[in-house]
């Protein structure tokens, strides 16, 4: 059994009320959520079976395979939220368009936007996969959500989490109060307190990158990762390198190990950097509980916080973080021609 007894339930309702403006709608939309992880909890670990499995020969707006379980999320989500009264509308990695609230339910103050099922090439070798979720609060003034609902910055969100689906099923979520993670007693259904306000140590010791792109990175960030290789026990270097290539399990690692993720634009063309990780469903949120954990996350030349979305599928370069470790990346990007030796004394 767990030793805490805090409920994320609980939780939720106890952050809102510190709130003095607080409705309700925040609470009941973040438990909705949780609902449909427990379903998706559910359906990954029955995994192994092969029905679930295989492509459904469609194609996602980013050109991924969109697998079974794939969509098993994206609709799980989808009717877990759509009736609750919270959203004016839903927008999802897998989806090209707004998602509508039907005309029949009652619109809410928020948009949900999210990644239903992340790192799904993952799936079949049975490593952790996760759903990740951002909400704003709409802009507009009533009726339908518009896209400039969705369409904010960052700094906007008013909550952000992940469900990791690992060999326990978590939430880690932030209403910017803080960032608190969950673990779900699958014999009773419930998710407790089981990590009290997380905190990114401000260094760390492990880099989190596709090594195998090393030649379409840009400069400065080879130049980078050239540097956590170098031998420099002052500032315990050598890093080791983790790399699991699913989001949310290589970024809860980060989280609480600390140390840096990157995920840099390829740029094999340079002209046309082609970064991969989209900023409203996956890099935004990410950046969000990051930040409130007391690290940090830049594109290389700003705050992910600061960016402005133009499209609903826009993506971004993503450097996250440990505070002092993204500091260093920042300064091989102001100055990306300075030797890697002299960082160790300015950052260290
Ligand atoms: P997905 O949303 O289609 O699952 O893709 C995103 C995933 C992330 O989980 C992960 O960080 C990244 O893609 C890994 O990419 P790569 O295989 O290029 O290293
Ligand atoms: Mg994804």
């Amino acid at each position: 059994m767990p030793t805490s007894m805090i409920t994320v339930q609980r939780h939720i309702l106890e952050q809102e009320r510190a709130n003095p403006h607080a409705t309700g709608e925040l609470t009941g939309l973040l438990w909705d959520l949780t609902i449909a992880a427990k379903v998706i909890s559910h359906q990954v670990n029955r995994g192994g079976l092969a029905d679930i499995f295989g492509g459904t020969g469609e194609a996602n707006v980013t050109g991924d395979l969109v697998r079974r379980l794939d969509r098993i999320a994206q609709d799980t989500i989808y009717r877990a939220m759509d009736h609750g009264g919270h959203l004016c509308a839903m927008v999802s990695e897998e989806s090209p368009d707004m998602i509508p609230i039907p005309a029949k339910f009652p619109k809410g103050p928020y948009v949900l936007l999210y990644d239903p099922l992340d790192g799904s090439s993952n799936i079949e070798a049975n490593v952790s996969i996760g759903t990740i979720f951002s909400v704003h609060r709409r802009i507009s003034t009533s009726g339908d959500g518009t896209q400039g609902d969705c369409l904010q910055k960052g700094s906007k969100q008013i909550a952000a989490g992940y469900f990791l689906y690992g060999s326990s099923t978590m939430i880690v979520y932030t209403t910017g109060q803080g960032v608190y993670g969950f673990t779900l007693e699958p014999s009773i259904g419930e998710f407790f307190l089981s990590h009290e306000r997380i905190l990114t140590p401000p260094k760390g010791k492990y880099y989190s990158i596709n090594e195998g792109n090393v030649g379409a990175w840009d400069e400065p960030t080879r130049r980078y990762i050239e540097y956590l290789k170098q031998k420099d026990a002052a500032s315990d270097r050598p890093y080791s390198l983790r790399y699991i290539g699913s989001l949310v399990a290589d970024f809860h690692r980060t989280l609480l190990y600390g140390g840096v993720f990157l995920y840099p634009a390829d740029c094999s063309n340079p002209q046309k950097p082609k970064p991969k990780l989209r900023l409203l469903y996956e890099v935004a949120p990410m950046a969000f509980i990051m930040n409130q954990a007391g690290g940090a996350a830049t594109t290389g030349t700003q705050n992910v916080l600061d960016v402005q979305p133009s499209s609903l599928h826009d993506r971004v370069p993503i450097v996250m973080g440990s505070k002092q470790d993204v500091a260093v990346y920042e300064k091989f990007c102001v100055d990306s021609k300075r030797a890697p030796a002299n960082f160790a004394s300015d950052a260290h």
